[in-house]
């Protein structure tokens, strides 16, 4: 059995100060780091939202939008964004509390400017994978814990993600590693996770106690 935990945007831009902040976002932080301490895993990734100034996502490319109005992106109904986890930029770094010395891989995502990538492992359009699948196969994972932000979007479709391109790995949500942009996004997101057959945990059943 390979265990794998995978920590989802834990970024200066979804925490509170940050451009895109979700409300408690830097919560998850300490919940990280002691499920990385804890020894239960084999092997830890992070995926970095990691977006060119240009993005298509952000509001600001798309003239009289404002942030969070409802758009569209290549042919893609697409909620547009404040600018935010633009490339080389202290927005997009992990946040600085987040002990980076056991992450074995980043994967980053949202580089082309034309799609959106909530999910770790392709874009919203599912034409182009980000490779994230390849390596946890190649690595032998049997078991995958998901957790940070946001609930609603990254890790949602990173979660169904996972179910769908990882067949035979059992996938779980940490409940209490996560926080969301919308309070009802986030009850529809769960639903939408354990519909898949995603498992809802909180990080007590990984440490114990
Ligand atoms: C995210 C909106 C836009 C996320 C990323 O990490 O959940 N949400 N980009
Ligand atoms: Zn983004």
């Amino acid at each position: 059995m390979t265990k794998a935990l995978l920590l989802i945007d834990i970024q200066n831009g979804f925490c509170p100060g940050g451009n895109l902040p979700v409300a408690d976002g830097d919560k998850v932080v300490p919940v990280a780091n002691a499920l990385m301490k804890s020894g239960h895993y084999d092997l830890i990734v992070a995926s970095q939202d990691w977006h060119p100034a240009n993005h298509g996502s952000f509001a600001s490319q798309h003239p009289g939008a404002k942030p969070f109005d409802m758009g569209e992106l290549n042919g893609l109904p697409q909620v547009l964004w404040p600018d935010h986890c633009v490339q080389d930029t202290g927005d997009a770094e992990f946040h600085p509390g987040l002990d980076l010395t056991a992450i074995a891989h980043v994967q980053r995502k949202g580089e082309n400017p034309a799609v959106d990538s909530y999910s770790a492992f392709r874009d919203n359009d599912r034409a182009a994978l980000t490779g994230l699948a390849d390596y946890l196969k190649d690595k032998g994972v049997t078991e995958l814990d998901l957790m940070g932000l946001a609930t609603d979007y990254c890790v949602k479709f990173s979660a169904l993600d996972a179910v769908d391109m990882l067949p035979g790995v059992s996938v779980r949500f940490i409940e209490d590693g996560s926080r969301g942009i919308d309070p009802q996004g986030v009850e529809a997101a769960i639903e939408e996770m354990k519909s898949a057959g995603v498992a809802i945990i909180s990080s007590r059943d990984v440490l114990g106690g």
